[in-house]
């Protein structure tokens, strides 16, 4: 089955609204999401991997492509194309100021700052051009071989982030508290993470931690009912996060719940507002399990650019993150940034996001995003 089945077609709306009211930008507010969709199989649609050995209590995950699969077609095609944006101004700008040009010293230390002008951040793009310049320096080098040895360079950066977020059913529920600024795509998200568990099988939790906007749990209840996932509401709009946690925790203990994503408020009046609410969520979740939460994933949305590492920095401050998805790459020429991040925090990246509609939230895969990034099969 393609993989547009696989996942359905949930779309988000457009509706924006700009908020942040904590000092970290964070864009537009969220739509309801979209239509039903098909039964499943499993992500992705090309490269059918190879079945890891199943231990006791098998982890779940969304499958990472491996480097050498033939996926060139399908998702990568998806991938790429969300990507081109991004690509286009990477490359374009790394082409023209290499054409025909000998790598000399001028021409890597501009090839650096294009670099950093496309988001890839000075470490990364310092260490690239350090390949570089040990492989290639004084040499003349063909558009496509500079394509292919940046993508080469930039797949050695994302190579230890690339993994996939595992879900250790046995935890029974496993929590996943999903965090970030508002309007990265939390809750958009954990809906296409829902439905993906929901098809391997799993038994799948929301909970609508996001209690102050009425708006926000109705978005998460609609697609708690189109993935066919429990969803736990508050009892009254504004009522305590923490509380609602604890209740849909326990909850789902007792039903045997495999996987309970935890939606949360971007927003709150400031940081340390913000930072109280999510410590105050652990440690209340503690008191059922007191190694929950079992990731902490958050998520980015790549249009912010270098404020997206600023975010992380920021809530690493707050929670022990875990992990990172990154989102909206289609709708970003910022996608650089991921390199940027891989470099800098070394998290896990799990998932990326390159569309609205739920078969567009993609496993990350090192080399694949490396080559779409430069346009590459
Ligand atoms: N183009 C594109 N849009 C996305 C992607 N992920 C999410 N969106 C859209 O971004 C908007 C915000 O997404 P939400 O999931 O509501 O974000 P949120 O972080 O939950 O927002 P708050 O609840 O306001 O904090 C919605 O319109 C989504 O459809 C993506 O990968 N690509
Ligand atoms: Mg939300």
């Amino acid at each position: 089955m393609a993989l547009r089945d696989f996942f359905g077609r949930l779309r988000g709306g457009g509706a924006t609204q700009p908020t942040p009211e904590i000092p970290i930008p964070g864009p537009p507010e969220a739509p309801p999401p979209a239509p039903e969709a098909p039964p499943a199989e499993p992500l992705p649609e090309t490269p059918p991997p190879a079945p890891e050995p199943m231990p006791e209590a098998p982890p779940v995950e969304i499958p990472s492509p491996s480097a050498e699969a033939p996926a060139k077609t399908g998702w990568f095609a998806r991938l790429k194309a969300g990507l081109s944006r991004s690509t286009a101004k990477l490359t374009e700008s790394v082409v023209s100021l290499l054409h025909k040009r000998r790598l000399d010293e001028e021409a890597l230390e501009e090839l650096e700052e294009t670099l950093i002008t496309a988001d890839l951040g000075v470490a990364a793009s310092r260490r690239i051009v350090e390949g570089f310049r040990r492989t290639r320096f004084g040499k003349e080098v063909s558009d496509e071989e500079v394509k292919a040895a940046l993508a080469d360079e930039i797949a050695t950066i994302l190579e230890p982030v690339a993994q996939p977020l595992v879900i250790e059913a046995a935890r029974a529920p496993h929590l996943v508290l999903v965090v970030g600024v508002n309007g990265t795509g939390k809750t958009t998200t954990i809906a296409k993470l829902g439905r993906h568990y929901g098809e391997q099988g799993l038994k799948v939790g929301f909970v609508a931690g996001d209690t102050f906007r009425a708006a926000a749990v109705e978005q998460l209840q609609v697609w708690a009912g189109r993935t066919e996932a429990r969803f736990f509401a508050p009892s009254k709009p504004g009522a305590d996060a923490a509380g609602l946690a604890f209740d849909a925790f326990t909850a789902a203990r007792a039903d045997g719940l495999d996987v309970l994503l935890v939606d949360t408020a971007g927003r709150l009046h400031n940081k340390s507002a913000l930072m109280e609410e999510l410590r105050k969520i652990i440690r209340v979740i503690r008191r059922v399990d007191e190694t929950a939460p079992h990731s902490v994933l958050l998520v980015l949305d790549a249009t912010t650019g270098q404020n997206a590492v600023q975010q992380v920095k920021v809530f690493k401050e707050m929670v022990d993150v875990t992990g990172l998805a990154v989102t909206k790459l289609d709708g970003s020429a910022k996608g650089g940034v991921v390199v940027a991040l891989a470099q800098e925090f070394g998290l896990p990246v799990h998932v990326v996001g390159v569309g609205e509609k739920a078969e567009d939230l993609r496993p990350f895969a090192a080399k694949d995003y490396a080559r779409g990034l430069m346009g590459l099969d």
